[in-house]
């Protein structure tokens, strides 16, 4: 059933009192009857949301900024997982800072009671972060391929994993527009389950590509690897007691992100870069395209018999 939106609006508008009396205006020949208004229950973050977005927002600028000196400072055949890093913080800080200057945001309804006849008692009106999910949806599969690249994991697996990665943070955004709970819990349950294979991806076929390696890339990426499935399992967690159940407030929904994406992103960032650089001798050199360019090797010379057509 959808809900009127001019219906929610009027609760909004200050000084009107609710009323489901008969009213009779001068255009209407008939006494008409404005429904029940349902009870609305507003969540909105504060001046702390507000600041800790800034906060964040500058951390992820700055961390850019370090990332593009570090990957300058390498040769550009080791230079591949500095420029994903960058890359990843870069967008956090555009997703930051739309949602500190309001941009990224928009207030939802939910339905949470209902009778049987259809008709709406209580609603939640709440802010949502969708820029959160663009961001998401571009971060996590290029933290997905930083960690793969460590491994070693072949092209097949990599793709399996980025695309389960897409289909849990889209499902993620659906949940988090869903009319009602059953609907939005159902989102989260493809959520999940697309989670528990990136889990499977990443833990199985990252260990096993790894196993080839030196010990020393095994060692870091065991430690590195384990610390996301830890910290990614926590967002879950946190989407469900503050956008699914709504029993945290959007201030601490944005603090405990805060909180997440900064050790998911600066924090894994310059781990992970350090420890590189430290492995510089044992790390893969990419050579090639990435490095020179298209050379005259494989490409088309003016009088080649194929280029005849
Ligand atoms: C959602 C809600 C639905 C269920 C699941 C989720 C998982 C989200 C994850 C996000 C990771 C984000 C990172 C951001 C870095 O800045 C979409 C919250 C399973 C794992 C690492």
């Amino acid at each position: 059933m959808m809900i009127p939106e001019g219906l929610f609006d009027q609760v909004l508008a200050p000084g009107m009192v609710p009323n489901s009396r008969p009213t009779q205006t001068s255009r209407l020949p008939f006494p008409t009857v404005t429904p029940d208004i349902p009870k609305v229950h507003h969540q909105y973050s504060t001046e702390v949301g507000h600041k800790t977005l800034w906060v964040v927002c500058v951390v992820m600028g700055v961390s850019s900024l370090v990332f593009y000196v570090m990957a300058m400072r390498v040769p550009v055949q080791k230079r591949l997982l500095h420029t994903i890093t960058a890359f990843i913080t870069t967008i956090a800080f555009l997703s930051y800072y739309a949602m500190a200057t309001g941009t990224g945001i928009d207030i939802h309804t939910t339905v949470i009671r209902e009778t049987k006849l259809h008709v709406i008692t209580e609603i939640v009106k709440r802010q949502v972060f969708w820029a959160r999910y663009v961001d998401w949806a571009l971060t996590t599969p290029l933290l997905l391929l930083d960690l793969s690249l460590l491994a070693g994991i072949n092209g097949a697996s990599i793709l399996v994993l980025m695309f389960s990665d897409l289909v849990m943070i889209l499902s993620g955004l659906f949940a988090a527009f869903s009319r009602d709970g059953p609907q939005g819990w159902g989102w989260y349950a493809f959520a999940c389950l697309a989670y528990l294979n990136v889990i499977y991806q990443l833990g199985y076929k990252g260990r096993h590509a790894v196993s080839t390696k030196d010990n020393k890339t095994k060692m870091f990426f065991g430690a590195i690897s384990l610390f996301t499935l830890v910290l990614w399992t926590l967002y879950p967690i946190v989407w469900g007691v503050a956008d699914g159940a709504r029993v945290v407030n959007v201030d601490g929904e944005i603090i405990a992100y805060a909180i997440l994406d900064i050790l998911a992103k600066p924090v894994f960032g310059f781990w992970l870069l350090l420890t590189h650089d430290s492995m510089a001798r044992t790390s893969p050199s990419i050579g090639g395209f990435w490095a020179h360019g298209l050379s005259s090797e494989g490409t088309l010379r003016v009088g080649d018999p194929h280029d005849e057509a």
